[in-house]
């Protein structure tokens, strides 16, 4: 199975296009809201993590909510955890009764969801666990983050890998053969020696590409957060996935392969400081830092994936919801200078980001100015017309700053003209 950078990037076009989308954390351990690691930070057994099976019960569930309030903050995808390293199934596996459909909620909750991405025009991808802490032949005494990792009474346990292999294979078949068209599906993750023929990935992505041709999976077959793969390599593994993942960082100079060609990638990172519902962290980012973050990624040819933790109920908490707001009022007057857009070749400004579509460039002028801003890079004679995108009004160029530092180089006039008040665009704090 043949797999290079221009199947990758042909594959990829939507999503590098869209730039921005919504990941979705949500599952049992939405219910004691202390993230979704805690069965392994707690390292509770089964039957200790069993009442919140037997209390799933999210009876404000409307994924359509969700959708509308990704879109109107300008999310063009969502991807929600069809099962996270817990095992549990928000889908109608027929290969566990671990599953949304045995607890009180009593149905497929993926198949609900998709359907209402799909209703409001949006992308949907799907999060699968190559991790299963539930799954009786995946590895414990040994395992770096199983919640049984130590214990005794594990350690001369016999388990047959082989069998959960066969296990995993055959959800992920179900994931892309029962809930039509899938445009992304987003593996996590592979860590120590769990990792790319570990997980039989070449096998894994030949089926997948089977049923979903074009579906777009992330990297985490090969690698974790942290890591490449070999998608930047010129060596490229039929299971490198189609991007890069890299988790609450952003690469301070974009991600590219050895022969300095562009690789698609996509920063996922969380509100607060959980992935899933945590009703005790209240360390909310700005909106202000994750718009800027937002167009960092698209400044560097990435795209942003920003996370949600629904409550157990099944709804986005305000605080969160505060945030989608913010980016809904910048996104109706600044989207187009993310979809579509990616980077420059110019230097990057002192007092932003430069993204680009086509011959427009934009500048995203982070810093209040204090007098005229060095376009630096760009030539007075390239410019045709420079204006505001908030609202079309004309900004001026001039030339006139020659100091020595900054010979030869053109600047937008702000500050420097008299009875000129600063037409910033929408400040959002
Ligand atoms: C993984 C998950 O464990 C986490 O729960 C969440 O779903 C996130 C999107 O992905 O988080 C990781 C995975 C690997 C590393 C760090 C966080 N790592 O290797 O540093």
């Amino acid at each position: 199975m043949k797999n290079t950078l221009e199947i990758i990037n042909k594959r990829t076009e939507w999503f590098r296009e869209a730039r921005f989308g919504m990941f979705i954390h949500w599952g049992i351990y939405s219910i004691p809201g202390r993230g979704e690691w805690l069965r392994s930070h707690e390292r509770l057994t089964i039957e200790q993590y069993e009442p919140y099976f037997k209390a799933f019960d999210p009876k404000f569930y409307n994924p359509r909510e969700w959708a509308k309030q990704a879109k109107a903050a300008g999310m063009k995808y969502l991807v929600l955890t069809a099962k996270h390293h817990d095992g549990f199934c928000l889908f109608d596996s027929e290969y566990t009764d671990y599953k949304a459909t045995n607890t009180p909620a009593k149905r497929d909750l993926v198949r609900e969801f998709v359907e209402a991405v799909r209703a409001e025009g949006l992308k949907v991808g799907l999060y699968f666990s190559l991790i299963d802490w539930h799954h009786p032949d995946y590895p414990k005494y040994n395992d770096l983050i199983h919640p049984m990792r130590g214990r005794e009474e594990y350690k001369e346990e016999k388990i047959d890998f082989s069998n959960y292999l066969t296990y995993m294979h055959k959800q992920v078949k179900e994931i892309v053969t029962k809930y039509g068209k899938l445009d992304i599906l987003w593996f996590d993750y592979s860590y120590e020696n769990m990792m790319g023929e570990k997980w039989q990935a070449t096998k894994l992505m030949e089926m997948v590409r089977h049923y979903q041709p074009d579906v777009i999976v992330d990297n985490r077959l090969e690698t974790s957060g942290e890591g490449f793969g070999s998608i930047v390599t010129d060596d490229i593994k039929p299971y490198s996935g189609d991007f890069v993942s890299p988790e609450q960082i952003v690469p301070h100079t974009g991600i590219r392969n050895a022969k300095g060609e562009p690789v698609p990638w996509e920063l996922c990172l969380t509100m607060n400081n959980n992935w899933a519902y945590n009703p005790t962290d209240n360390l909310y980012k700005s909106p202000k830092t994750l718009i800027h973050k937002l167009v960092d990624c698209v400044s560097k040819n990435g795209n942003m994936i920003l996370n949600v933790g629904p409550d157990a109920l099944g709804c986005i908490n305000n605080s969160s919801l505060k945030i989608l707001d913010a980016f809904h009022t910048w996104m109706a007057k600044n989207s187009e200078s993310i979809y579509g857009c990616g980077a420059t070749d110019l230097p990057k400004p002192d007092w932003g980001y430069y993204t680009k579509k086509g011959n427009i460039i934009y500048a995203h002028i982070f810093e209040q100015p204090i007098g005229p801003i060095a376009l630096l890079g760009l030539k007075e004679s390239e410019i045709q017309r420079m204006s505001f995108l908030h609202d079309g009004s004309e900004v001026q160029i001039s030339k006139s700053w020659t100091t020595n530092a900054y010979k030869g180089v053109c600047f937008a006039q702000f500050g420097a003209i008299p009875h000129f008040t600063y037409p910033l665009p929408d400040e959002i704090d």
